[in-house]
């Protein structure tokens, strides 16, 4: 049973608020079908994280690397955004200075009408060249040649998924934009994500340490949650549709 005075609470500070920058993870995909990283059908459980999406794994065994992009788009590619995402789209245009980052490169967001997503890791639509020409290749739709095959550039390079892999650094203007928005609202929602990764999980701390109101979305609990100044237990198809009837 979402908590019924906290919407309230929760309705009241966005309607006045000046700024709002919600953060979304994993879980507001969840309900479109799309596994999670860490739920009991994450990605991870099946493959380790290490394993796969390094840029070591990739020079190590770049046809895995791609079978498992491949095996996440067949995946995405069925996906429809959920009342979650549709939700985020409305919101963005019914309140003033509202942002949307996120950490997931399922495209949801923007198929849900959602604009000027920043996409901190990432889109697994895109495919960019290994080997540094700064080649880029929009993939939605069309099959990156033989199933099994490794794509390459026109550089003779190898294409590799355009999404950042552990121990790459995020592109450097859209993490500037996710730190202006979060340092800048009055209001932070961090929506369907275990906070662990860094640097997006400081991005709610930094709002919190800047005045905001922080606050989570989430079935579970998370390392965010003590420092979250509302937490809203439920699933995000339901909350946040939930929430906009309160505005
Ligand atoms: C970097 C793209 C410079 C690829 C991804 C500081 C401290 C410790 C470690 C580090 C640090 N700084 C850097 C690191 C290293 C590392 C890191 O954070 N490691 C972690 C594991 C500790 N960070 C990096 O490497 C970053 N690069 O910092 O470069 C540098 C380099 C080296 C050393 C220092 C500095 C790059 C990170 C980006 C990696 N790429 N994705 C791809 O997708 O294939 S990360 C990937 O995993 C996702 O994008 C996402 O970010 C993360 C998964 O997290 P979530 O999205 O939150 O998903 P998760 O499954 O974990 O949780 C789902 C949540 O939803 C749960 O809480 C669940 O309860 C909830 N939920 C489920 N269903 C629902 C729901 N909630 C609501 N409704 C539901 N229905
Ligand atoms: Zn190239």
């Amino acid at each position: 049973m979402i908590d019924a005075q906290a919407l309230g609470q929760l309705a009241g500070r966005l309607r006045s608020a000046r700024a709002v920058a919600a953060m979304t993870g994993a879980g507001i995909s969840a309900e479109s079908g799309v596994p999670t990283f860490r739920g009991p059908d994450g990605l991870w459980r099946n493959y380790s994280a290490m394993d796969l999406a390094t840029p070591q794994a990739f020079a190590r065994d770049p046809r895995l690397v791609w079978q498992w992009y491949r095996w996440r788009q067949g995946i995405i590619g069925k996906a429809e955004p959920n009342p979650g995402h549709l939700a985020l789209a409305r919101l963005q245009s019914r309140i003033s200075g509202f942002t949307l980052t996120t950490q997931n490169v399922d495209g949801l967001h923007q198929r849900a009408g959602s604009a000027h997503v920043i996409e901190l890791h990432g889109n697994i639509w895109r495919a960019r060249c290994a080997g540094g020409c700064g080649f880029v290749r929009d993939v939605a739709g069309e099959p990156l040649g033989e199933p099994d095959a490794v794509p390459v550039c026109r550089c003779g390079a190898l294409l590799r998924p355009d999404v950042v892999w552990f121990g790459e650094s995020l592109d450097a203007a859209r993490i500037e934009l996710a730190v202006r928005a979060a340092r800048d609202c009055d209001v932070f929602l961090a929506v369907g994500t275990s906070a662990l990764v860094h640097p997006a999980a400081g991005l709610p701390l930094l709002a919190g340490r800047a005045g905001a109101l922080v606050v989570e979305i989430n079935v579970d609990e998370t390392p965010l949650t003590p420092q979250a100044g509302l937490v809203l237990r439920g699933k995000a198809a339901e909350v946040l549709p939930a929430l906009e009837l309160r505005l």
